[in-house]
């Protein structure tokens, strides 16, 4: 019987356990003589099926670690993920959906850029009133640069529910329902113009924190940059999330001002350390550029300082502080003032070597990891140190007035890694993982501590590295930041590829590594690479798939994703109809396979029109679009959902309007036409 017939008639289970087999035949064979693969025989199913992969394998010229790799990832047609990925897609402004370990993209989710497959800024209303939301005045800002997603978390452990990412440019946060995948606010900080430290939620999401980057006058008033110290100012921002409403309420939240240090990026404290927050920073030497001038440059001045701070913030008593009403007022935002937060015992620093990036809590809350940039240690804190210094009074103050513990007091442990550590995640063994952006390379070291008990090694002390493809920023390890990582995948986030992919002109996509990091001690492997053509990424999350489970169509006809609930303009079939009122138009259209009702839209030059259209489906991927030329409308609707649009009709003339997705055999007489009567 040929293979094909095997194939055909066995069940899919028992063809992947015989591949497997072969697999790790070929994989047998290749470690051991070549010579004796033709001796193997073609007796046996398996043998044929491992000979044919074997001439396969030497073809492409694959080592056996290639067919490992190949055989840990390779998920065949109609097999789910057992990991989703959500990483920043940078300055793309969105958001993507990734499947581990096939590295599949499933979803771009548009978040500060329109984007038009998911008819998303152009024209459906609630997607224009999401995007406007984050407008700076008359300033309509239509991209972002996504840095750090934040998945909503209950105890600590992501929950699937909910996803917030930041936009450094213009600092902003996004909240997406993962109910279906789509962004539902936009919110602008009223008073910072940019942000890094963000989105971080709290162990029970009741908290998502917006923290600072580049220094400026709070509400970004104007100041020359000669009063930097006196009028600049950094700041952390802690956004009320409303779980009921699905948004960020912005009148239940509040700031605190911070000195004008560069907050980089923070961290909610969790279990012990819970109601605790922290933040690295840079350029504690406040250095203002200026290298046109022959003033050292930020690079060289916000670099001098062998030490820059820890910032260490009583969460919860600074929600009291703001609750109890000590506050000023920015752009109508309560700010907590800096000499309040240092009265109340809400801020403290620890100072951190040198030129941070981050700062990443252990899963028992314990132990604060922080790199330096430019210093080849890991430093670790304690909590309890934390306390027992801050109890002690014992310590020394900034310019600012603001204590600065005693480093000695806090430290627990410094772990020699490497060139140009950055980001931090942990595993289920005990393993901490950090990224050596220089290097470049990942660098698996254990905890100490309770931690010892999982790695078996007493020491805080470096394991193994694995080499990365090229210059590393981020790091994601499976639930890898809550408070029970999974282990068993990374992925490192590299801002270079240089030669991994075919040369596409001089700008190059970015690269995912995937890493299984499953086994203990010096035994990680590079699995696969994964091209991403669309903006940088920064940070990434990945949750387990089983974790999710959003809707397959929404709850029913006529349902508005913007509010999550039935649209009251919704048309069921045969309530279609087209309403005038003066110059003011009113169409009420269905949408179903293959069809628009009505299918002719005759209005005269001038009308205002609103035009709201149902999709009455209820099947599952039967989404409908809607384009309308000239008027620049572009709507995807997906089953049982209710769109609305409007527009001013300007321009007369014969217009057709057609359904932008393939939905049907008939999907191309999915149209009508709209005539506008000069
Ligand atoms: S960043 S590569 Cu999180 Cu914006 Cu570190
Ligand atoms: Cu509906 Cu094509």
């Amino acid at each position: 019987m040929e293979e094909q017939g095997i194939r055909k008639y066995l069940p899919k289970v028992v063809v992947t356990l015989v591949l497997v087999a072969a697999l790790a035949m070929v994989f047998l064979i290749s470690c051991s003589d070549r010579d004796d693969e033709g001796s193997s025989g073609e007796s046996s199913s398996s043998a044929a099926v491992s000979g044919d992969a074997a001439a396969i394998a030497e073809e492409r010229g694959l080592t056996p670690d290639d067919i490992t790799a190949a055989l840990k990832t390779y998920t065949p047609t109609g097999v789910h993920d057992e990991y989703i990925m959500f990483a920043s897609g940078g300055h793309s402004g969105q958001v993507y959906v990734v499947g581990m370990p096939s590295m599949r993209i499933i979803k771009q989710i548009a978040v500060y850029t329109p984007e038009p497959w998911q008819g998303y800024g152009y024209g459906a209303e609630g997607t224009m009133e999401t995007l406007a939301g984050g407008d700076v005045g008359d300033h309509e800002i239509r991209w972002g640069d996504t840095h750090h997603p934040a998945l909503s978390e209950t105890g600590g452990d992501y929950d699937g529910q909910w996803l917030f990412i930041n936009d450094k440019a213009n600092a902003r946060l996004a909240t997406i329902d993962l109910r279906d995948f789509e962004t539902k606010q936009i919110i602008k900080n009223p008073i910072a113009i940019n942000d890094h430290g963000g989105s971080f939620v709290t162990p029970d999401t009741e908290w998502v924190i917006e923290g600072g980057q580049y220094a400026a006058p709070l509400g970004w008033e104007y100041s020359s940059l000669d009063n930097y110290e006196t009028d600049y100012r950094g700041m952390v921002t802690i956004w009320k999330f409303d779980r009921e409403a699905g948004r960020l309420d912005p009148d239940r939240s509040f700031a605190m001002e911070l000195p004008p240090y560069w907050q980089d990026l923070c961290d909610a404290g969790k279990k012990v350390s819970e109601g605790w927050l922290f933040c690295n920073s840079f350029n504690t030497e406040m250095a203002t550029g200026g290298v046109e001038d022959g003033e050292p440059s930020f690079e060289a001045g916000a670099s001098q300082r062998d030490m820059d701070y820890l910032h260490i913030i009583n969460l919860d008593r600074a929600i009291e502080v703001a609750q109890s009403g000590a506050t000023v007022d920015v752009n109508g935002f309560p700010v907590i003032p800096l000499d309040t937060a240092i009265d109340e015992g809400l801020l403290y620093f620890a100072p951190e070597p040198k030129s941070p990036h981050g700062v990443d809590i252990t899963p028992g809350g314990e132990y604060m990891v922080i790199s330096g940039k430019l210093d080849p240690h890991v430093t670790i804190y304690s909590f309890d140190k934390i306390q027992e210094a801050i109890a002690s009074g014992n310590w020394e103050t900034d310019g600012y007035g603001v204590p600065i513990l005693n480093f000695d007091d806090v430290m627990e442990a410094q772990v020699e890694l490497g060139l140009g550590p950055l980001h931090s995640q942990f595993d289920d063994k005990g393993y901490a993982y950090t990224s050596l952006f220089l290097e470049p390379a990942v660098a698996r070291w254990s905890l100490g501590g309770p931690y010892a008990e999982l790695n078996d090694d007493p020491e805080w002390s470096l394991v193994s590295k694995i080499n990365v493809h090229y210059n590393v920023g981020h790091i994601a390890a499976a639930e890898g930041d809550t408070v029970s990582p999974d282990g068993k995948y990374l992925v490192s986030l590299n801002k270079w590829a240089i030669d991994r992919f075919q040369n596409v002109g001089p700008l190059l996509p970015q690269n995912f590594q995937l890493i299984d990091i499953g086994q203990p001690g010096d035994n990680l492997q590079l699995l696969y690479d994964m091209p991403i053509p669309d903006g940088e990424p920064h940070y990434a999350q990945i949750i387990k798939a089983d974790k999710l489970n959003p809707w397959e169509v929404y709850p029913e006809v006529g349902w508005n994703p913007h509010t999550q609930s039935p649209d009251p303009n919704a048309s069921q079939i045969g309530e279609e109809s087209i309403v005038r009122d003066g110059n003011n138009v009113t169409v009420n259209m269905t949408a179903v396979r293959s069809h628009f009702t009505p299918e002719h839209v005759e209005i005269k030059a001038g009308d205002h029109v609103v035009w709201h259209i149902t999709n009455v489906e209820q099947t599952y991927d039967a989404t409908h679009g809607f384009s309308l030329p000239v008027y620049n409308i572009n709507l995807s609707i997906e089953p049982g959902e209710t769109v609305t649009f409007e527009f001013d009709a300007t321009e007369d003339g014969v217009f057709s309007y057609y359904c932008s997705e393939f939905c049907s055999a008939l999907h191309l007489e999915m149209t009508g036409y709209m005539l506008v009567e000069p």
